[in-house]
């Protein structure tokens, strides 16, 4: 059973994710089991094949929406008693920036890897992200940059969030963006990819 719901999200049998989803709930298969072997399992598959170029976004897109049909099942079930996230993760797309393909697609490869993320959408201003980080209370801070224009706000944001260091870190990625960039404005962790970042963003929890 947990492979048929693994094999689905590879798939993107959205459609199916449900029906199977419901039937190894009622086989009492544990939440736990069904997220961590099934839901996580097949994204982390998909995840490895987009890192290697054996599949492209499209897929990625397809696998996560069959991944969030199964979320959806469990979603209402899910207490802090039942299912342990690995972490929270909050991400946006910097101020005067509106790009957010590449971000959403971070975005289901963290959820589907097992984090709580907190998605603040584009054009995000660095007051949100301190608002963001006194509610939610996140390890991991990621910013999005696509143009070349506003990676300055990136290194502006991070400056920003000096007072809050100590008790997280900062991710950031984006095409334009450059381990050498990051290395220069203080950034904790660059991805170049959305598997990349859930790599690094595990790392970063056990750091
Ligand atoms: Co824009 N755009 N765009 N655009 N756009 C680019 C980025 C550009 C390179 C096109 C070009 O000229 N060749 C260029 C930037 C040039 C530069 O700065 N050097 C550009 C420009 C100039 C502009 C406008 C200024 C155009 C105009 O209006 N004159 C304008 C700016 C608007 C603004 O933001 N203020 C603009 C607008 C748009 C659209 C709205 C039309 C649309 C965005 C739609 C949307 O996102 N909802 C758009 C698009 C689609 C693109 C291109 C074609 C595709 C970007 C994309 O989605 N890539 C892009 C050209 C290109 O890249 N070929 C372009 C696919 C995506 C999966 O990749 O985002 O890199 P990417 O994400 C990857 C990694 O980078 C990484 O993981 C992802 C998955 O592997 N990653 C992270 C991303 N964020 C991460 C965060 C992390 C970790 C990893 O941790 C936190």
């Amino acid at each position: 059973m947990l492979e048929d719901i693994k094999q689905a999200v590879i798939d993107g049998n959205a459609p199916k994710m449900k029906a199977i989803t419901e039937r190894a709930l009622a086989e009492g298969i544990s939440i736990n089991d069904i997220i961590n072997e099934g839901l996580i399992g097949g994204m982390s598959y998909i995840g490895v094949k987009f890192k290697n170029n054996e599949v492209y976004v499209p897929e990625v897109l397809i696998a996560a929406r069959a991944m969030h049909a199964g979320m959806g099942v469990i979603k209402p079930l899910l207490t802090g008693e039942n299912f342990q996230s690995k972490g929270t993760f909050v991400i946006g797309t910097v101020k005067g920036d509106l790009h957010d393909i590449g971000k959403n697609l971070v975005i289901m490869m963290m959820e589907g890897a097992g984090f709580k993320v907190v998605d603040l959408g584009i054009d995000v201003p660095t007051e949100k992200f301190i608002q963001a980080i006194e509610e939610h209370k996140p390890q991991i801070v990621g910013l999005s940059a696509l143009l070349t224009t506003t990676m300055v706000q990136m290194k502006n944001t991070i400056q920003e969030l000096k007072p809050y260091r100590n008790e997280i870190k900062v991710m950031i990625g984006g095409a334009p963006v450059t381990q050498k960039f990051a290395d220069e404005i203080g950034a904790d962790a660059y991805a170049p990819d959305a598997a990349t970042a859930v790599e690094l963003a595990t790392d970063l929890l056990a750091s």
